[in-house]
Protein backbone atom coordinates (compact mmCIF):
# COMPACT_ATOMS: atom_id res chain seq x y z
CA UNK A 1 0.00 0.00 0.00
CA UNK A 2 2.68 2.49 0.70
CA UNK A 3 4.40 1.61 -2.36
CA UNK A 4 1.74 2.79 -4.55
CA UNK A 5 1.18 5.96 -2.74
CA UNK A 6 4.87 6.63 -3.27
CA UNK A 7 5.10 5.39 -6.92
CA UNK A 8 2.34 7.92 -7.67
CA UNK A 9 4.00 10.49 -5.93
CA UNK A 10 7.08 9.86 -8.25
CA UNK A 11 4.61 10.47 -10.91
CA UNK A 12 3.63 13.66 -10.39
CA UNK A 13 6.85 15.16 -9.73
CA UNK A 14 7.25 13.48 -13.29
CA UNK A 15 4.76 15.75 -14.62
CA UNK A 16 6.01 18.85 -12.97
CA UNK A 17 9.15 18.85 -14.31
CA UNK A 18 8.06 18.36 -17.76
CA UNK A 19 5.34 21.66 -17.20
CA UNK A 20 8.74 23.47 -16.34
CA UNK A 21 10.24 22.39 -19.60
CA UNK A 22 7.90 23.10 -21.75
CA UNK A 23 7.52 26.39 -20.36
CA UNK A 24 10.85 27.60 -20.35
CA UNK A 25 11.13 26.56 -24.45
CA UNK A 26 8.27 28.60 -25.25
CA UNK A 27 9.49 31.47 -23.59
CA UNK A 28 12.81 31.18 -25.14
CA UNK A 29 12.45 29.18 -28.53
CA UNK A 30 15.70 27.76 -27.55
CA UNK A 31 17.86 30.70 -28.54
CA UNK A 32 19.78 32.14 -25.91
CA UNK A 33 20.53 36.18 -26.30
CA UNK A 34 24.37 36.79 -26.25
CA UNK A 35 26.04 37.97 -22.94
CA UNK A 36 26.46 41.46 -22.23
CA UNK A 37 29.52 42.93 -23.58
CA UNK A 38 31.00 46.66 -22.38
CA UNK A 39 30.69 49.01 -24.81
CA UNK A 40 27.72 47.17 -26.91
CA UNK A 41 24.32 47.74 -27.25
CA UNK A 42 22.09 45.30 -27.33
CA UNK A 43 18.39 46.08 -29.76
CA UNK A 44 16.36 42.70 -29.54
CA UNK A 45 13.93 41.40 -32.80
CA UNK A 46 10.78 39.81 -31.78
CA UNK A 47 7.14 39.88 -32.71
CA UNK A 48 8.91 41.72 -36.18
CA UNK A 49 9.53 44.70 -33.89
CA UNK A 50 12.95 46.00 -32.61
CA UNK A 51 13.06 46.92 -28.91
CA UNK A 52 14.55 49.08 -28.21
CA UNK A 53 13.53 50.71 -31.42
CA UNK A 54 15.98 54.05 -30.76
CA UNK A 55 19.35 53.84 -28.88
CA UNK A 56 21.69 56.54 -28.26
CA UNK A 57 25.77 55.32 -28.12
CA UNK A 58 28.89 56.99 -27.66
CA UNK A 59 30.94 57.40 -31.05
CA UNK A 60 33.08 54.11 -31.29
CA UNK A 61 30.84 52.08 -29.45
CA UNK A 62 28.87 48.96 -30.78
CA UNK A 63 25.24 47.79 -31.51
CA UNK A 64 24.51 44.38 -31.26
CA UNK A 65 21.30 42.46 -32.94
CA UNK A 66 19.71 39.90 -31.46
CA UNK A 67 16.90 37.45 -33.30
CA UNK A 68 14.78 36.25 -30.75
CA UNK A 69 11.76 35.07 -32.64
CA UNK A 70 10.20 32.14 -31.15
CA UNK A 71 7.31 31.25 -33.06
CA UNK A 72 6.30 28.38 -34.62
CA UNK A 73 7.79 29.36 -38.01
CA UNK A 74 11.57 30.85 -38.20
CA UNK A 75 10.76 34.27 -39.09
CA UNK A 76 14.37 36.19 -40.40
CA UNK A 77 15.28 39.60 -40.15
CA UNK A 78 17.51 41.84 -41.63
CA UNK A 79 19.46 45.00 -40.11
CA UNK A 80 19.88 47.52 -43.39
CA UNK A 81 21.53 50.91 -42.89
CA UNK A 82 18.94 53.48 -44.72
CA UNK A 83 15.19 53.86 -45.68
CA UNK A 84 14.00 52.34 -48.88
CA UNK A 85 12.34 55.79 -49.74
CA UNK A 86 15.49 57.57 -49.56
CA UNK A 87 17.43 54.82 -52.22
CA UNK A 88 19.95 53.99 -49.55
CA UNK A 89 19.24 51.03 -48.58
CA UNK A 90 22.02 49.29 -47.42
CA UNK A 91 24.43 51.52 -48.19
CA UNK A 92 26.21 51.89 -44.75
CA UNK A 93 25.81 48.40 -43.61
CA UNK A 94 23.42 45.07 -44.07
CA UNK A 95 23.19 41.84 -41.64
CA UNK A 96 21.92 39.67 -44.71
CA UNK A 97 18.88 37.46 -43.60
CA UNK A 98 19.33 36.66 -39.89
CA UNK A 99 17.47 33.62 -38.83
CA UNK A 100 16.33 33.07 -34.96
CA UNK A 101 19.30 32.83 -32.71
CA UNK A 102 21.56 34.71 -34.42
CA UNK A 103 23.26 38.43 -33.77
CA UNK A 104 24.77 41.30 -35.98
CA UNK A 105 27.22 43.53 -34.58
CA UNK A 106 28.00 47.11 -36.36
CA UNK A 107 30.23 49.80 -34.80
CA UNK A 108 29.88 53.61 -35.06
CA UNK A 109 32.93 55.61 -35.80
CA UNK A 110 30.58 58.91 -36.86
CA UNK A 111 28.29 60.78 -35.15
CA UNK A 112 25.04 61.24 -36.38
CA UNK A 113 21.49 59.57 -36.58
CA UNK A 114 21.67 56.14 -38.67
CA UNK A 115 18.29 55.28 -39.43
CA UNK A 116 17.71 51.53 -40.43
CA UNK A 117 14.81 48.90 -41.35
CA UNK A 118 14.15 44.98 -41.73
CA UNK A 119 13.86 44.34 -46.01
CA UNK A 120 11.65 41.71 -44.86
CA UNK A 121 9.11 43.83 -42.83
CA UNK A 122 8.85 47.16 -43.32
CA UNK A 123 6.40 46.99 -46.22
CA UNK A 124 3.86 45.80 -42.82
CA UNK A 125 4.84 49.25 -41.25
CA UNK A 126 6.68 47.49 -38.61
CA UNK A 127 10.74 47.34 -38.77
CA UNK A 128 11.11 50.40 -39.80
CA UNK A 129 12.84 53.47 -39.15
CA UNK A 130 14.45 52.63 -36.09
CA UNK A 131 17.67 54.55 -35.43
CA UNK A 132 21.18 54.54 -33.75
CA UNK A 133 21.72 57.70 -32.56
CA UNK A 134 25.39 58.28 -31.96
CA UNK A 135 27.01 60.96 -29.64
CA UNK A 136 30.61 62.65 -28.75
CA UNK A 137 31.54 60.41 -25.63
CA UNK A 138 31.37 63.23 -22.85
CA UNK A 139 34.58 63.69 -20.10
CA UNK A 140 33.58 62.04 -17.34
CA UNK A 141 33.20 64.29 -13.83
CU1 LIG B 1 12.10 41.52 -40.30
Amino acid sequence: MAASIRKRRCGGHALAACALIFVELACTGGATPPEPQEGTTDVTMENSRFTPENVTINRGERVRWFNAESGIYPIPHTITSGDPADNNEGELWDSGSMSPGESFTQQFDEVGVFEYFCEFHYRMGQMRNATVTVVEPQPQP
